[in-house]
Formats: C-alpha cells, sequence, structure tokens
C-alpha cells in the first residue's frame, strides 16, 4: 500500500506513530510512545540506582558489538525490543520496517544480555543468532517458565519482518504489494535469498574453510545473483517485485551491501552486477529513493569499515588463501 506515495515522504509521514495499544500483541502489557518514553525513563533510573541492565536506546544499542562483558540479567522489556547489531545484513531488513513505519520497538545489543552466547540471549533464541524480537513480558503476563522458555520471543528475521508489518503494529498492506504475483515475486526473491544466499555468505568473511569451500561458496553466490537478476527483471522495477516496495526490498539489499563490498575487493571480481541489468538498477536507485533503505545500508556499511579498519581478511589468513591461488573466487 506504500507504493504510490515516495518512500521519504511514507517514513516522514509515519515517523511520528505511536503503536495503537490495539494493534500490539498484548495490549494489557504495550505503551504507548508516550509512556514508554516515561517507563523507559523510569526504567533508565531504577537501572542506574540497581545497576541492572535495561533496553538501551537505538542510537547507543547500535553502537555496541554483538559481544562483550556481559552485565547482570536486563529487566524485562517495557516494549518491544528487537536484540540486533549495525553489521547484522538479516536484522537490517527488521530495522527497516521499524524505521520507515515509525514503529514504537527499541533497538538493543544482544551484549545487553551478555552476548550471543549467554543463557539470557539463549532463552530468547535457541541457535544463538540475532536477529531476535522481544515482547513486553512482565511478570505475571506469563508463566515464569514459558517466559525463561522464550515463548515471549520470536526469531528468524523475516518472520520478525512479518510480524512488524502485520495487523500488530501496521494497517493492512503496509510494504506488501497489491498485486498477488508481484507479491509471489516479492516472497520468491526473499525465500531465494534466505535459503540460498544467506546460508552461503561467510564464504565473504570468516575463517577457517577450504579453498574449495569457499570457491564453492562464491559460486553459489554468483549462481544465485542470476537467480534473483530473472526475478527482478520479471518485476520490472524499481522495487525487487516491480512499481512496490516491499520487505523484500529491505532483506535483499544489506546482503547485496556485504557483496558489492567484500567481492571486488577481497576476490578480485570485476563488478557485481555485471550481466544483471534489473539487479544494478534496483541497487542503483535504492539509497536515493528511501530515506530507511540509506539508514539501514549506512549501518551494514559501517559494520564492514570497522572490519575493514580492523584488517579482518589478513587476520583470518583469506588474503593469503586467495593469494595462492589455489581455487576461483572471482565470478
Ligand atoms: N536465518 C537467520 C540467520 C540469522 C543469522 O545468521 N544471524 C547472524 C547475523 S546476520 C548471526 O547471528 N551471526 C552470529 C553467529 O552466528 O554467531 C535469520 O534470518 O534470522
Amino acid at each position: 500500500m506504500q507504493a504510490s506515495v515516495a518512500p521519504q515522504a511514507t517514513a516522514k509521514a509515519v515517523a511520528a506513530r505511536p503503536v495503537a495499544a490495539a494493534h500490539l500483541p498484548n495490549a494489557r502489557i504495550c505503551v504507548s510512545a508516550t509512556n514508554a518514553a516515561r517507563a523507559a525513563a523510569a526504567a533508565a533510573v531504577t537501572a542506574a540506582k540497581s545497576g541492572r541492565g535495561a533496553p538501551v536506546p537505538a542510537a547507543t544499542a547500535m553502537a555496541a558489538s554483538g559481544q562483550g562483558a556481559p552485565p547482570p540479567a536486563a529487566a524485562p522489556p517495557t516494549r518491544p525490543t528487537l536484540y540486533d547489531v549495525p553489521v547484522s545484513n538479516n536484522g537490517a531488513r527488521c530495522r527497516y520496517v521499524i524505521y520507515s513505519q515509525g514503529l514504537d520497538v527499541a533497538i538493543a545489543s544482544p551484549a545487553a544480555l551478555g552476548g550471543l552466547r549467554s543463557p539470557e540471549f539463549l532463552a530468547l533464541s535457541p541457535n544463538g543468532k540475532m536477529p531476535v524480537l522481544r515482547l513486553p513480558a512482565p511478570a505475571g503476563d506469563l508463566p515464569a517458565a514459558a517466559a525463561a522458555a522464550g515463548l515471549a520471543a520470536i526469531y528468524e528475521s523475516e518472520v520478525i519482518s512479518q510480524y512488524l508489518v502485520s495487523a500488530a503494529f501496521c494497517p493492512p498492506g503496509t510494504l506488501r504489494a497489491a498485486d498477488p504475483l508481484a507479491q509471489a515475486r516479492a516472497d520468491l526473491a526473499t525465500r531465494a535469498h534466505d535459503m540460498y544466499v544467506t546460508t552461503a555468505q561467510g564464504c565473504m568473511y570468516k575463517g577457517g574453510l577450504t579453498a574449495e569451500e569457499r570457491s564453492a561458496g562464491l559460486a553459489q553466490l554468483s549462481f544465485q545473483l542470476d537467480a534473483l537478476e530473472r526475478v527482478v527483471a520479471a518485476g520490472g522495477g524499481p522495487f525487487v517485485c516491480g512499481a512496490e516496495v516491499t520487505t523484500a526490498d529491505a532483506a535483499l539489499a544489506p546482503t547485496f551491501e556485504f557483496m558489492v563490498r567484500i567481492l571486488p575487493r577481497h576476490f578480485g571480481w570485476a563488478d557485481v552486477f555485471a550481466g544483471r541489468p534489473a539487479l544494478r538498477a534496483w541497487w542503483g536507485g535504492l539509497r536515493a529513493r528511501d530515506a530507511a533503505m540509506a539508514r539501514i545500508l549506512d549501518e551494514v556499511a559501517g559494520g564492514l569499515e570497522a572490519w575493514e579498519a580492523a584488517k579482518r581478511w589478513d587476520e583470518l589468513g583469506i588474503t593469503a588463501q586467495v593469494a595462492r591461488g589455489e581455487a576461483r573466487y572471482a565470478f
């Protein structure tokens, strides 16, 4: 339903939108933006007095990494909280929905819960992966055992993204295509990305892979780029599924930020978009068309620049592996 509205205008129009209590997952426990601000302030005072952690304002939290010295167990959030970090390409799609729709959802680093391997985080996200969305669950709302088992949390970025655009938070049709076939293309691009691209993306930046494993991963990225090119070309642009921006654009774009920055620089690719004109056109216009999209891409880019500054590819032996030339890395 956002399609006919300029994305910047949409973001502006919804920037101050409070989340209607009736639209929230449990009206009894959810608060308006104003009350949330009061509750956050009260929580901060309580946290300062008690030394316990509390949800961190987005700007502060996003500056933190996913790891860090574990604080004492965090107090239950008073509003929905997304645990994620800036460089997380999967989580970035959820941040896009929050930013573009002006949702009253806090963003905090997993470090606020003691990091990805802490019992507190694993109770919310059993695979130890971000993002995870924690929903308000004060004492008495859920049995303690259910809360401890993570029943007040949703993980998997696409599931969170779809929940955030559902009636729990947004008007019907938000970030969805009106045409069923267009929406099917958006779903297809998202699913292909999640099943075949993100599962191979570690070949771009993880150590411990043999030359053959890294080469196979990079070949898979190239193959999947061709498959995505067909889907995006069928929609006719400018967005993933056609004329309307959808959650699919936010799912794919952060991973393209990885590919565009890493593949030419570290693996000798001449051009990620060579022979892929539909993807080139989509990518070329994405930042300028949508301020919330530019924001998540800047967050991902900042994380990748920090990796560059830390010489990640040298430190992990990837640069030396590529220099040995035992396998093909450029596609
Ligand atoms: N399918 C999951 C993938 C989650 C995932 O791999 N998250 C990454 C960040 S983008 C992560 O937590 N990495 C840290 C780790 O695996 O230790 C989703 O879409 O949420």
